[in-house]
């Protein structure tokens, strides 16, 4: 990560950026040439131009290469985010003087912070709309399988896992308004569901529902889902863009929280030496408004992943940043319940909790997965292992006898 502390004098007027490169040439010469292409330069030097105060300064070229880019060089009003990445995170990735080159981390000064609304809703927000105490982790399935019910079937998962304890289901990355399962119907079932659940229970529950898609219709159908009783839209936004998403969680007519989906995300993530790092969507995401975000599992889970970089996403969201609420880290991919006691360890409490297969695959069904997971959470709050905690609730053991116990370092 930066360490801003080396570089006072750029924070007001420059946005920084690391970038982990390998090159032939020497990282110097590898810098400027990032530098030069992502900024002011071309690869002929006789184009002249207005370089100067526009051209992006090389402040450092190892271990790590780290650039200033004039803030005048961003366009965040119109050209937003889209643009942000076209400039530091553009042409570079293709440079023959690179072999490879990641982009690792990124500050963005205060006038830039100022133009992003963020987050509407953020971690206080879901708490208070689900009445949960902000000291416990939102628990959450994803309705498995992950295309193929129909919308009643789609609401008697939900209606299951409300009946568990979920405070919080979520169509999956796949699913919007395919004809098995037409969004709107599917939110007329699922409200219901989750009427039927507080009126049962008292217990509040919201859904998320998908509507990754076109940009000019993503609007009109989160007002009409809305309009529908919908408590909670999702995106996926590496696919959909940054820009709906901010273009969604800017308009005054989502009044709902926001959960951002990051399929696609291992294409750029996943391979150390060169790519994009999840801490930067992170910090793109909050910029753009999503109330919630899959980080990944600390390296629990089925998701390649490592602890280290999920801790520098997850402080992307909650680290100060100007006015913007902090999204909640959302830890989803081959959750179960032996695995919550200690990723909650590494992850603290201030995240929601995700399982798909974690959940509907229980032995006793969708109500007694949901009350697993919400006994591996009580564990982890009272202190205890799951096993321990196991001896005394049945839906846990049960969880813990088909999928194992991971304690701490296991994994
Ligand atoms: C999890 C999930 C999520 C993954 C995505 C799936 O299902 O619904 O999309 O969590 O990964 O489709 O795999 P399971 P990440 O709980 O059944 O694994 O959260 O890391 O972006
Ligand atoms: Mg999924």
């Amino acid at each position: 990560m930066l360490q801003l502390e080396r570089y006072e004098e750029y924070l007001d007027d420059y946005i920084l950026c690391e970038y982990r490169a390998k090159s032939t040439f020497p990282l110097d010469k590898a810098a400027r040439a990032i530098a030069t292409e992502q900024s002011t330069g071309t690869w002929t030097q006789d184009i002249k131009g207005k370089r100067g105060d526009l051209t992006a300064k090389v402040l450092a070229h190892e271990p790590n290469i780290i650039l200033a880019f004039p803030l005048e060089d961003a366009d965040l009003h119109m050209g937003g985010i889209a643009q942000l990445l076209s400039l530091v995170a553009g042409n570079l990735f293709g440079l023959e003087e690179l072999t490879s080159v990641r982009f690792q981390d990124m500050y963005v000064p205060p006038a830039a912070i100022k133009e992003f609304k963020g987050p509407k809703f953020g971690v206080e927000g879901l708490h208070e709309c689900l009445g949960q105490p902000i000291e416990r982790p939102l628990v959450g399935t994803i309705v498995k399988p992950k295309i193929g019910l129909d919308p009643k079937a789609t609401a008697e998962y939900v209606y299951q896992g409300g009946m568990g304890g979920l405070t919080n289901s979520k169509d999956d990355e796949t699913l919007v308004d395919q004809g098995f399962c037409p969004i709107m119907d599917r939110c007329v079932e699922v409200s219901e569901a989750l009427d039927r659940v507080e009126a049962e229970t008292g217990h509040k529950m919201m859904h998320a529902f998908n509507i990754t898609g076109r940009p000019e219709k993503m609007l009109e159908l989160g007002e009409q889902l809305i309009e529908q009783g919908a408590r909670q839209l999702m995106v996926d936004v590496l696919v959909a863009g940054f820009g709906s998403l901010r273009m969604l969680a800017e308009d005054p007519s989502i009044k709902v929280p926001i959960h951002v989906h990051r399929a696609m995300h291992a294409a750029m993530t996943r391979d150390p030496k060169h790519g994009i790092s999840m801490r930067i969507f992170s910090l793109l995401t909050r910029l753009a408004g999503g109330d919630a975000l899959h980080v990944d599992t600390f390296g629990v889970g089925k998701m390649h992943g490592s602890a280290e970089e999920d801790k520098e996403s997850q402080l992307a969201l909650e680290s100060k940043m100007g006015h913007l609420k902090r999204p909640l880290t959302v830890c989803s991919g081959g959750m179960h319940p032996g695995l919550v006691v200690p990723l909650l360890k590494i992850t603290g409490s201030r995240v929601q909790l995700q399982a798909g297969g974690g959940v509907a695959g229980h032995p006793e069904g969708i109500t007694a997965g949901s009350k697993a997971m919400n006994q591996a959470i009580d564990a982890y709050l009272a202190g205890v292992t799951a096993g321990e905690y196991a001896k005394e609730h049945m839906e846990l053991a049960l969880a813990l006898e088909k999928w194992g116990e991971v304690s701490g370092g296991d994994y």
